[in-house]
This record gives structure tokens, sequence and C-alpha cells, in this order.
């Protein structure tokens, strides 16, 4: 019989990987959008998952919408992927932080209790809840909690609700303490993505330089598409569980700036990068470096694009981007 899943967050990075994934087993894909008077479908478009895909309406902050949501459809698998996910962000938007990625996540669990309880849950958790902490230089399953972002707290209530839930009612409910993983579709906002559109526009002299924050900040990055098979792995396992998703191998903003530009052919950007205080966190996570070694064991999972792979192929679609601006002509209004 075929799956039905719901994806909430379909719109962002990882719900369109996640979808292209789960159709691609032939999953019945509903993808939870909050309404918007002008919907930004180019993510699922550039997946080529946009016509494949069943939208529907609703908001992680209205408990009406996703009791609906899991009463009509009653999902075999639900991927809580929304969330205010920017972190630097957060601290001017601690409520709403708080409002969409903690009780949002109380709100889905219970419709899933309610109308589904059968139905598996994936809970979008983040190494953003370990702040500086780790173990010996790594973050593993067991490192504690000690986040230093409002974005971080809200995900720390997430992870312990989800755990609550499996816990109190035999749910089948899993954390991904997933670390970043960025793609050609990443949001402009995060760091990777800004630095790969503007080294994208400065090869191509649509701009002159970028201004950063800390580039001494360690992040272990790995490749989206990766990423979502672990998220489809953790519910095909007997029962729910928490697992650390990762790389393993940290690398510096300027070490991302280096590989960029040196992919563009320009070796000395020093003059090309400023720092603008504005784009540094009231509180830092210094270093980021994760074990994956849970997740290999028992759900069988590796990543496949390396580092360097991933900043490649960032650039090359953001070259590609501004390639096909130029070639659109611009739309031109007559004079009447
Ligand atoms: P993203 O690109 O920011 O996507 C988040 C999505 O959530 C957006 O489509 C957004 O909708 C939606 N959303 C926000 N508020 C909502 C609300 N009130 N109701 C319904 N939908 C709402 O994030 P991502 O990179 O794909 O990450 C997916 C999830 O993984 C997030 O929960 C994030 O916190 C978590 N995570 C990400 C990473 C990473 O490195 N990418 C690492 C660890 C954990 P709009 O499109 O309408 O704005
Ligand atoms: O790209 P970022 O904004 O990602 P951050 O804060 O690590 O969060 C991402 O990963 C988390 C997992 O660890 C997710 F949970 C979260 O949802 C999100 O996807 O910043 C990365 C680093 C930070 O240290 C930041 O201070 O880059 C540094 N940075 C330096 N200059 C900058 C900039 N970050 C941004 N966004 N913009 C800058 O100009």
């Amino acid at each position: 019989m075929q799956k039905t899943a719901i994806i909430t967050g379909i719109l962002g990075q990882d719900g369109p990987y996640l979808a292209k994934l789960l159709l691609e087993k032939d999953y019945r894909v509903f993808g939870l959008m909050q309404r918007h008077s002008a919907p930004n479908f180019e993510n699922t478009d550039w997946l080529g998952v946009t016509d494949k895909i069943e939208f529907v309406t609703g908001d992680m902050t209205d408990e009406g919408s996703l009791l609906h949501l899991v009463r009509s459809i009653r999902p075999a698998e639900v991927y809580n992927l929304a969330a205010q996910s920017f972190v630097g962000a957060s601290w001017d938007l601690a409520r709403v932080t708080t409002e969409v990625n903690s009780l949002g996540v109380l709100h889905l669990l219970n419709a899933l209790k309610y109308h589904q309880p059968t139905g598996k849950f994936y809970q979008a958790a983040t190494s953003e809840m370990f702040g500086n902490n780790h173990d010996n230089g790594v973050q593993t399953e067991t490192t504690s909690f000690r986040p230093r972002s409002p974005y971080g707290i809200s995900k720390v209530y997430a992870y312990w609700m989800t755990v609550n839930f499996r816990e109190s009612f035999g749910m089948h409910t899993s954390n991904g303490i997933l670390f970043n993983h960025e793609s050609p579709i990443r949001g402009k906002e995060f760091v990777t993505r800004k630095i790969s559109d503007a080294v994208a526009k400065i090869k191509l002299g649509l701009q002159d330089k970028i201004m950063l924050g800390n580039l001494d900040a360690k992040r272990d990055w790995g490749f989206a598409g990766d990423y979502v098979e672990a998220m489809w792995m953790m519910l095909q396992q007997p029962e729910g569980g928490d697992y650390l998703v990762a790389t393993g191998e940290p690398h510096s903003i300027r070490e991302f700036l280096d590989l960029a530009f040196k992919h563009v052919g320009i070796d000395d950007w020093s003059d090309l990068v400023g720092i603008d205080p504005r784009f540094k966190r009231p509180a830092e996570i210094h270093a980021l470096k994760g074990s994956p070694q849970k997740a290999t064991e028992t759900l069988g999972w590796k990543p496949k694009v390396s580092f360097e792979e991933l900043v490649a192929m960032m650039v090359d679609a953001d070259l590609e981007r501004q390639r096909v601006k130029a070639e659109t002509p611009a739309f031109s209004v007559k004079a009447v």
C-alpha cells in the first residue's frame, strides 16, 4: 500500500530534498506551507517536485490547523521541518521562535496522539542545542545541552517533548540532531549561501565585496541531500530514537571563503571580504564537530558529498543562476 507522509516546512531547504526522496520511494507527499500572499516555489521548482507535492495550508502556531491536517490525512509518517530556523534572528524574534519551534511541535505531537497515534514522527533537532559543550572536542548523542541562542533553547524544548511522547505514550517519535547542512537552495541569510551567492556575483563583476561577521567560527557542514536520507532511515527503525547526523569534519568560515573564491580562480580574496559587527552574534558557538557513529552503525547512514564538493556545488549553482538571469530578457513596460 502506498505510504502517506506529511512534511512541514516544505518550501524551505530540507523540505524539497526530503519530498524528492519520498516521491522516489513512491510515497504520497503532503507539504504543509504557511499562508502567503505570494508563495515562493523556487526551491521545489529547483528539485522538480512542485507538481508532485500536495500542498496544504496550515501554521505551526495554529493548533487547530494541525489537528485538522492530521485528522484528514492520517499519515504514516510526519516530518516536522518547519521552524524559524535562522539563529541570528532568534534574539530579536525570541517569542515567534519559541511559538513555532517549541509550542508548534507540541501542537503537532498532540495532533498525532489524538488522531493518528501509530503515525511515526521526525523532529528536526539541531547541533545548536549543544552550544559550546563537547566531550573531548566532539559532540555525541550523550553530550549535554547548553544552548546559546533563543533558537537553540526553543529546540531543546522540542527535543524533550519528542522524547516524552515516546516514553509516555509509546509513540514512534525520533529526534534527528542534525549539524549544519547546506545546498544550492540554502536560504541566502545563512553564511554558506551568502558566500556562494556573493562569490558568483563578484566573479561576474556584479558585486564588489561581501560583508560578514565572525570568520573564525567552525561548523561541521554536510550536504542537505545526504541528510534527508538519515531522516527517512530513522522512521524505518522498529522504534523511535535520537540520532546525531554530521560529517565529523569541522571547517571555519575562512576555509569556506577560501575554497569558494579559489573555485572561481580568485586566490587572494583579502580585499573582497569585510567585517561588519552587525553580523556577529550576541553569543557565538565557536566550533561544532559531531560524531555520526550511532547513525552509521544503526541506520547505515554515511555522508556522500565532501566539503570541497559541497562548496563547488553551491558556487557553480549560483554562477548558473546568474548566467540564466543574464540571458533572460528584461521585462519592459511599454509607455502608453
Ligand atoms: P528553512 O529553509 O528555514 O525552512 C523552514 C521552513 O519552515 C520554511 O519553509 C518556513 O516557511 C517554515 N515555517 C516557518 N514558520 C512556520 C510556521 N509558523 N508554520 C509553518 N511553517 C513555518 O530550514 P531548513 O534549513 O530547511 O531546516 C529544516 C529544519 O531543520 C528546521 O526545523 C531547522 O531548524 C532544522 N535544522 C536545520 C539545519 C540546517 O543546517 N539546515 C540543521 C539542524 C536543524 P516559509 O518558507 O513560508 O518561510
Ligand atoms: O550559517 P549560519 O547562520 O548557521 P548557524 O548559526 O550555524 O545555524 C544553522 O545551523 C544550525 C545547526 O547547527 C541549524 F540548527 C540552524 O537552523 C541553521 O541552519 O552561521 C554559521 C556561522 C556562525 O558562527 C555565524 O556567526 O557563520 C558565522 N557567520 C559569520 N558571518 C555568519 C556571518 N553567519 C551568517 N548567517 N551571516 C554572516 O554574515
